[in-house]
């Protein structure tokens, strides 16, 4: 029988139905999602990335471990997404073209969901222009999302900024953005009306900017 603590090792070395099982007998114990992320989730992921960087890991493994980590936040999902929060506003989030990480940007859209938003995801790899197709179909006041994890994406997030000030809807809607490679910096340099590195921040961001108390 797997045990909370197992996330840790079972995303690290890719193992699904352990990662499943763990994030199971976590939530039958009632424990913290968010404690879970922060104390073996997110960590085994920085873990595999570090691996990564040193030729320990390949894609392989990172695919492997992306799948395991993905299993166990499904089982935490409707825990993070079921804050009973009063509706606060409506966000389109997606992952910038070229880029294919979604785990960070499913996690931000659960949680956001948890703080009361309506959330549109257009999933990964998406286009500066469906971008705006969703922008203009919320309508005033949206929030679009923007997450990339590599530095050769991130570049597409003032493209995205970019097209909404081309269709007329810059001044209409709010812009975040995160991801691992983007800092406040980078945010501030792109006209991003908002940047936080990590899920519960970027719910705290919004509300912020839609006037509703964090
Ligand atoms: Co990729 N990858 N990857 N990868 N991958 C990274 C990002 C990398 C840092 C690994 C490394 O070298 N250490 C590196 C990027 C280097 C760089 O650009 N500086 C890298 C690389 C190089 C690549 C490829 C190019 C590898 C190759 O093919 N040679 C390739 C690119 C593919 C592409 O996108 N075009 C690639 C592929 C993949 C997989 C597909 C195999 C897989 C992703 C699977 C998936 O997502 N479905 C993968 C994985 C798993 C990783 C690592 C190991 C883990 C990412 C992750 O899920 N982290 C990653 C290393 C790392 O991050 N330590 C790595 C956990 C997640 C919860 O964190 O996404 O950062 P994160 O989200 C956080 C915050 O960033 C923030 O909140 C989240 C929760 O706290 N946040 C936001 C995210 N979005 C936000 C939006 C917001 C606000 C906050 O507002 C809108």
């Amino acid at each position: 029988m797997a045990k909370p603590e197992d996330l840790y090792e079972a995303i690290l070395t890719g193992n699904a139905k352990v990662a499943e099982e763990a994030a199971k007998a976590a939530m039958d114990a009632n424990l913290d999602p968010n404690e879970l992320l922060a104390k073996y989730m997110i960590p085994a992921m920085d873990e595999v990335g570090r691996r990564f960087e040193c030729n320990e890991y390949f894609v392989p493994e990172l695919l492997i471990a992306a799948r395991a980590m993905k299993k166990a936040l499904e089982v935490l999902t409707p825990r993070l997404a079921a804050s009973g929060a009063k509706k606060a506003g409506r966000v389109v989030i997606g992952t910038v073209q070229g880029d294919l990480h979604d785990i960070g940007k499913n996690l931000v859209a659960s949680m956001l969901e948890g703080g009361g938003f309506e959330v549109t995801d257009l999933g990964i790899d998406v286009p500066p222009e469906r971008f705006v197709e969703a922008a203009r179909e919320k309508g005033d006041g949206a929030i679009v999302a923007m997450s990339a994890l590599l530095t050769t994406t991130m570049t597409m997030m003032p493209k995205v900024i970019q097209a909404l000030e081309q269709a007329g809807l810059r001044s209409k809607v709010k812009v975040i953005v995160g991801g691992a490679p983007v800092t406040q910096q980078y945010a501030d340099q792109i006209g991003a009306d908002g940047y936080s590195d990590n899920a519960s921040g970027a719910v705290a961001l919004a509300r912020r900017l839609v006037g509703v108390q964090a």
